[in-house]
């Protein structure tokens, strides 16, 4: 069986625009489409002074678009930005049966999910995924079927428990009780890990955390510093779950903490669900932010990670800035600016591959862990 079809369409708000182009934003969806096992098949943008409220692109464009996926027997279209549940549903009920509507939030649930190994892991992956799903569950599935023994069928209203209750409304209260379950089974193993930081910070140990923007190497430059073995891959959000090892920068002993990388436009309940991992980043006493300095996005990428992490609470936390991939930077061809204004340390040019760069980083981090 061949890879599901894909086809993207990105749209270019004419006000608020977010600083990516378009192009570039399409080229990383097509990428995280291909990390979720879809082959894309076409991509189409739009400019719009602002998103129709009842189908996101414009009601021709719709129309257009389901021309365009059933010719190119597409089996999914894919939207850059997210879409209302009800923008959803009127978009699948223009392009017909067979035609899948998503949107980036849900494929990044995806990939998550496929990726996530841990147990906490996958509790908040799937914490994360109903929690989008909620407001989109449909009737489509049900045809507003009454339970066996519904009395009071026709004047059931919502939020009416028990007999008489739709299907749809069955389905609504199973997945707020799972919901509810998987809060509190994270919340137990948030506990568990905020024990292990209180035994490190009692043991004195400074924890320096990698940080960074999707497959900007993180997980590489972990691996080359701590002999760790974690996976490392030319693709994005291969690693979702933290490792931590210990390393020596220069004379001081420190953790060092590798995690998930970021993307714009990051589902603000996936960024919720991830609150105990991402606590590992926002705990630690030192980042490390890793940025892909032969991106042509490399400073929107940059200036994106700062944005998540200044969400997080920890943009004023000692930070040393890796420019990371230089061996794959032409000779003589300058590095990307990518260092916010008033910062005062320079970014160390560094080869995590090559290891390059290693001395003048261990260098700057014992010195901001002394601090
Ligand atoms: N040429 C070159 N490639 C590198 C370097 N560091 C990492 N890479 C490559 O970049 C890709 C991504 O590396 P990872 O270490 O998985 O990146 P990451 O930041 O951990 O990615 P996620 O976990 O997905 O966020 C891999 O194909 C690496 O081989 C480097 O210094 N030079
Ligand atoms: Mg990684």
């Amino acid at each position: 069986m061949g890879a599901e079809r894909v086809l993207l369409v990105g749209c270019e708000l004419t006000r608020g625009g977010s600083g990516w182009a378009l192009e570039a934003s399409l080229a990383e969806l097509g990428q995280l489409a291909r990390t979720a096992g879809l082959a894309v098949v076409g991509q189409e943008r739009q400019r719009l002074a602002r998103p129709n409220p009842a189908t996101y692109v414009g009601s021709g464009k719709a129309a257009h678009l389901a021309e365009i996926a059933s010719s190119l027997r597409a089996g999914v279209v894919l939207f850059d930005d997210e879409l209302a549940p009800n923008q959803q549903r009127n978009l699948e009920e223009i392009f017909g049966e067979g035609i899948k509507v998503i949107d980036r939030s849900a494929l990044i649930l995806d990939v998550f999910a496929a990726h996530a190994r841990s147990r906490e892991g996958k509790i908040q992956v799937e914490l994360a995924q109903l929690e989008y799903r909620l407001p989109r569950l449909t009737r489509m599935w049900t045809h507003l079927a009454r339970q066996a023994g519904g009395r009071s069928a026709g004047r059931a209203g919502v939020g009416v428990r028990g007999p008489g209750e739709t299907q749809l409304e069955v389905d609504r209260r199973r997945v707020r009780n799972r919901i509810g379950r998987l809060r509190r089974d994270l919340r137990a193993v948030a506990a568990a890990r905020s024990g292990h930081r209180e035994r490190r910070r009692r043991n004195r140990i400074p924890v320096a955390a990698l940080v960074g923007y999707a497959n900007a190497g993180k997980s590489t430059l972990m691996n080359a510093l701590t002999g760790a073995n974690v996976r490392a891959e030319d693709r994005l959000f291969a690693t979702l779950d933290p490792t931590t090892r210990r390393i020596r920068a220069d004379d001081v002993q420190m953790l060092l903490t590798d995690t998930v990388g970021f993307v714009q436009k990051l589902p603000a309940n996936l960024m919720a669900a991830f609150r105990a991992t991402l606590e590992e980043v926002v705990e630690a006493d030192v980042l490390i932010h890793v940025v892909d300095a032969c991106h042509p996005m490399a400073r929107q990428q940059a200036a994106e990670v700062v944005r998540v992490l200044g969400g997080l609470g920890a943009a004023d936390r000692p930070t040393v800035t890796v420019l990371n991939k230089v061996d794959r930077l032409p000779d003589g061809s300058p590095l990307p600016d990518v260092m916010e204004a008033g910062e005062p340390a320079r970014p160390i040019p560094l080869s995590a591959l090559r290891r390059q760069g290693f001395d003048e980083l261990r260098a700057a981090l014992a010195q901001a862990a002394r601090r």
